[in-house]
């Protein structure tokens, strides 16, 4: 973005750092996959920092903006394609890989990005991952795993540890959690990576499969 808006008279009210702050990251080039709809998450969630490794690693694969479809269902992390600069779909909950597949048969050209949390993908979901990967469709999916339904206010889902409190387990979560890269692995996934989005510099590093 060289026609940065953000150099002045646009926004006459910001502090010289900010502004300089501002440029820095125009001029890095990583605005170029984000929409300007800013997320709405609460402040310190981690899928800040999953969109910060997605934007990094988008740019240095210099993607084009109409090659890339963002495809997602229902919770915190379904409203992701509304915060980037491609195409995009927001879906019914738990139902972001059939229509990923759909697109990427119509149209193999697209670089198909699926991301969903762990009640989307692995709760209301959870039966469609086997046979997506098993079918071996050339799309790429991103479980946000919080290990909660984030987004209906805190309840278990598959992946809440063992013992932790939460909204539908006040006493402590009965449920041995899923394990999703042994649920990858079991079906034969073609690359499974597992990172933290709390450092997003190595998330972006994990290679595409
Ligand atoms: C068919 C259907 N059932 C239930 C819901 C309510 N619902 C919305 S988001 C959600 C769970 C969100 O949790 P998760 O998928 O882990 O995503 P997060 O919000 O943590 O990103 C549920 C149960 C719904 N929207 N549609
Ligand atoms: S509820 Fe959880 S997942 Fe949703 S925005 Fe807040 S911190 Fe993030």
């Amino acid at each position: 973005m060289s026609d940065s808006t953000f150099s002045g008279g646009e926004y006459p009210l910001l502090d010289s750092e900010l502004r300089h702050d501002l440029e820095r990251v125009a001029d890095s080039g990583l605005l170029d996959y984000r929409s300007e709809a800013l997320p709405t998450w609460c402040p310190g969630c981690g899928y800040y920092g999953i969109t910060h490794a997605l934007a990094q690693a988008l740019t240095e694969l210099s993607i084009e903006n109409h090659d890339l479809v963002v495809i997602s269902g229902i919770g915190c992390a379904g409203r992701y394609p509304f915060f980037f600069r491609g195409y995009g779909f927001h879906g019914v909950h738990g139902r972001a890989l059939p229509i990923a597949s759909g697109v990427k048969i119509a149209n193999p050209d697209l670089h198909v990005l699926v991301v969903g949390g762990d009640g989307d993908g692995l709760g209301i979901g959870g039966g469609h991952l086997p046979h997506a990967i098993r079918r071996n469709v050339d799309l790429t999916y991103i479980l946000f795993d919080n290990g909660i339904y984030g987004l209906t206010k805190g309840q278990s889902s598959p992946t809440t540890p063992s013992g932790q409190i939460t909204g539908t387990h006040p006493y402590g979560n009965p449920d041995e959690p899923l394990d999703p890269i042994l649920l990858g692995l079991s079906y034969r996934a073609s690359f499974l990576g597992h990172g933290y989005a709390g450092e997003p510099d190595r998330l972006k590093d994990i290679p595409p499969g």
